[in-house]
């Protein structure tokens, strides 16, 4: 309760921020695009993590109004580094059930596309399996129509869920995002090694493409490569970081 209070109150406060994390093109090694993470800074509360308020605002119906937030923020943002000429990014965004399934957020994408006169392909929607595949006709209404308009939808946290295969390929999926799970012990265990070699088959058999999140080393990356994974993020690259820091990151990259 005393969250959901302080949640209230967070939008009009501006205590929200978001980070970004750099997303790595594996073939050229350069930076293809940016996953959008909430960052909560509370007075008294300091630092609060999306893992902790993310179910709390879903549970109180504030996600609406959060997620806005989240989208019209990042889409700016995006729109800010095309006019200064940084190199073309993709910005990712991540979405909770509530939100997707929400019938005014065709509306909003689209209003803030044209809005910043953005391509619809350069916005990628992170969902998880859960809600890509378990979810309401709404939800799978909502995903047509955001594949129709050219908007890219991900599937987060893939392998943790439950999808079935069938399933993926009717919704359109765009990206599989490789759970931190699988990629963590890639160094050393075999069966994480086979796990996330099938993954990325399968993927390109459904004509998928594939981020492996949670890269960590370069023996991780090395893997990866050869396992034909089209991207990748995660702390061997950088962390997620403030809007200024990505911009030095990105040029600190191009200048090489
Ligand atoms: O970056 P971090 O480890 O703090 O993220 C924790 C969790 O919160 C992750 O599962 C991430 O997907 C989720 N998350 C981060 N930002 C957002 C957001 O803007 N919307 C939603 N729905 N989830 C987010
Ligand atoms: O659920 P989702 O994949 O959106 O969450 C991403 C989360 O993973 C964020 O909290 C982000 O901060 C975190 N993260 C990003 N890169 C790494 C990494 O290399 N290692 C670990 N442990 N966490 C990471
Ligand atoms: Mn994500
Ligand atoms: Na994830």
């Amino acid at each position: 309760l005393q969250l959901t209070n302080a949640l209230r109150r967070a939008l009009e406060r501006q205590q929200f921020t978001l980070h970004y994390q750099p997303q790595l093109d594996l073939a050229s090694g350069r930076v293809c695009g940016a996953e959008a993470l909430l960052r909560w800074t509370h007075p008294e509360l300091g630092a609060v993590s999306p893992a902790e308020f993310i179910p709390v605002a879903e549970d109180s119906g504030q996600i609406i109004a959060i997620g806005e937030w989240v989208l019209r923020t990042a889409l700016a943002q995006l729109a800010a580094w095309r006019a200064q000429g940084m190199p073309e990014l993709t910005m990712a965004v991540n979405m909770s059930a509530a939100q997707f399934r929400h019938p005014a957020l065709p509306e909003v994408i689209e209003r803030l596309l044209a809005q910043h006169g953005l391509p619809a392909n350069r916005l990628e929607l992170e969902l998880t399996e859960n809600v890509a595949v378990n979810d309401t006709r709404s939800a799978a209404q909502i995903m047509a129509r955001m594949h129709d308009k050219g908007v890219r939808l991900a599937v987060d946290d893939f392998g943790t869920g439950y999808s079935s295969l069938s399933q993926l390929k009717r919704f359109q999926i765009y990206r599989l995002k490789i759970d931190q799970s699988f990629v963590r012990d890639l160094d050393h265990d075999g069966n994480d090694r086979a796990i996330v070699a099938a993954i990325i088959r399968m993927a390109q058999a459904l004509g998928m493409r594939t981020t492996a999140e949670g890269v960590e080393t370069a023996g991780q990356l090395v893997y990866l490569l050869e396992q034909g994974c089209e991207e990748a993020q995660g702390y061997h690259f950088a962390r997620p970081m403030p809007a200024q820091e990505f911009e030095s990151f990105v040029r600190s990259q191009t200048a090489q």
